[in-house]
C-alpha cells in the first residue's frame, strides 16, 4: 500500500513560480510514489479580504494551472476544500485540543496580521487548525510544502499527538517534504514571493510580461553602474537562474557578473528567455483548459466524491472515540 500525501493551494491570486518551485514541482514528482490528494483550499483563502465575484474563477484557474503544470487528475485526486464539509467539522474538534499559545506563536499569523491590520479575524488565527484538519482528515503521512508552511505542519503533528493521547490513536503524525527551492524570494528581493504581495511571476505570465517584470527586478544592490562588478551570491535573480538556466549559462552568468563582463540587463535577458521558454507550455495548456469549465468542474466533483468517502470514515471514527452520540 502506498503512503498518503496531501497538500493544498489557496485560490488567493495568480499561482506563481515560487508556488511551483517550492511545492507544485514536488507534487508532480511524487505523484506515483504516494497516493496523492491535492486540494484547492478556498476556506483558507477567505481569511483575507476578497471579492466574492472573483472566487469561482480563481478556483477554476487554480485547478487549471495545477493540471497544466503536470498534476494529472488521472493519477491523483484534485478537489475543492469546501466541497467536503468534514474539513471544517474536524477543524472544530481539533480546535478543542489546540492550545491558544501555540496559535499565537505562528509566524504566518503574525505576518498576515501586519499585512491585513484592518481585518485580523478569528479565521486567520485558526488557519493552522483548519490546515491540520485538511491533512489529518485523510490520515496523510506526507505534506510537500514550501518553507513558510513548515511551522504549520509541526503544529499539525502536535495536534495529532494531542488528539491521539486524549481519545486513542487515529491520526498518523504527518511529515513535511521540502523541495530544493523551499523559499523563493519575490522580485523585490526583500520578501517571500507571494500571490498577495504582487512580487511574482505567475505560471501563466506572457513572455513580454516576464521580460518586463524581470527587467524591473532587484539584483545585487551594491552594483550601481554597468562597470561595477556584481556578487551573484546576494543576487535574487541568480537564484532563479539556478532553476531555469542551463548549467553552462549558470556558470557563464556567475563568472561574467563577478568580472563585470556582463551587466544586469544581459543577465536578465538570458533569464527572461529561459523562464518564458519553461512557462510557455504551461500557459498554452492552461488557456485550453479554462475554455472548458465543465471539464474542470467534472474533475473537481469526482475528486470531492472520492475524498468525501475517506472523510466520512475518519469523522465516524473520531466521533465514536470521542463518545459522541
Ligand atoms: N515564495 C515561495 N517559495 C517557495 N514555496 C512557496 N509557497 C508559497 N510561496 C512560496 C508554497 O506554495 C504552496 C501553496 O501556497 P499557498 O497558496 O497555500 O499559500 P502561501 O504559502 O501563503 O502562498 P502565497 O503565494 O504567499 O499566497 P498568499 O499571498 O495568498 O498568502 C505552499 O506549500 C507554500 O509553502
Amino acid at each position: 500500500m502506498k503512503k498518503r500525501l496531501f497538500s493544498g493551494i489557496q485560490p488567493s491570486g495568480d499561482v506563481h513560480i515560487g508556488n511551483y518551485l517550492g511545492a507544485i514541482r514536488n507534487w508532480v514528482r511524487l505523484i506515483d510514489q504516494f497516493e496523492c490528494i491535492f486540494c484547492i483550499v478556498d476556506y483558507h483563502a477567505i481569511t483575507i479580504e476578497y471579492d466574492p465575484k472573483d472566487m469561482k474563477k480563481r478556483i477554476l484557474n487554480a485547478a487549471a494551472v495545477n493540471i497544466a503544470s503536470g498534476l494529472d487528475p488521472g493519477r491523483c485526486i484534485l478537489f475543492v476544500q469546501s466541497h467536503v464539509p468534514e474539513h471544517t467539522e474536524l477543524a472544530w474538534i481539533l480546535n478543542t485540543v489546540t492550545p491558544m499559545g501555540h496559535l499565537e506563536r505562528m509566524t504566518q499569523y503574525k505576518d498576515k496580521s501586519r499585512q491585513h491590520a484592518e481585518n485580523i479575524n478569528a479565521g486567520l488565527f485558526n488557519y493552522p487548525v483548519l490546515q491540520a484538519a485538511d491533512i489529518l482528515l485523510y490520515k496523510s503521512d506526507a505534506v510537500p510544502v514550501g518553507e513558510d508552511q513548515v511551522q504549520h505542519i509541526e503544529l499539525a503533528r502536535e495536534i495529532a499527538r494531542k488528539f491521539n493521547m486524549r481519545y486513542g490513536e487515529i491520526f498518523p503524525e504527518p511529515k513535511e517534504i521540502l523541495s530544493e527551492a523551499p523559499r523563493i524570494m519575490g522580485l523585490d528581493g526583500k520578501t517571500k514571493m507571494s500571490k498577495s504581495l504582487g512580487n511574482y511571476i505567475s505560471l501563466i505570465e506572457s513572455p513580454e510580461s516576464i521580460r518586463k517584470k524581470l527587467s524591473a527586478a532587484v539584483t545585487d544592490e551594491n552594483r550601481k553602474r554597468r562597470t561595477d562588478t556584481g556578487n551573484p551570491d546576494i543576487c535574487n535573480l541568480f537564484t532563479l537562474h539556478k532553476y531555469f538556466s542551463t548549467k553552462e549559462q549558470i556558470e557563464y552568468v556567475q563568472g561574467a557578473c563577478r568580472t563585470a563582463e556582463i551587466g544586469c540587463v544581459e543577465c536578465k535577458r538570458v533569464l527572461s528567455d529561459n523562464v518564458a521558454e519553461a512557462l510557455t507550455p504551461v500557459r498554452l495548456r492552461y488557456e485550453e483548459l479554462v475554455k472548458d469549465p465543465d471539464f474542470l468542474l467534472g474533475i473537481l466533483s469526482e475528486g470531492a466524491a472520492r475524498c468525501k468517502r475517506m472523510a466520512e470514515d475518519t469523522m465516524g471514527d473520531a466521533r465514536k472515540r470521542m463518545g459522541l452520540l
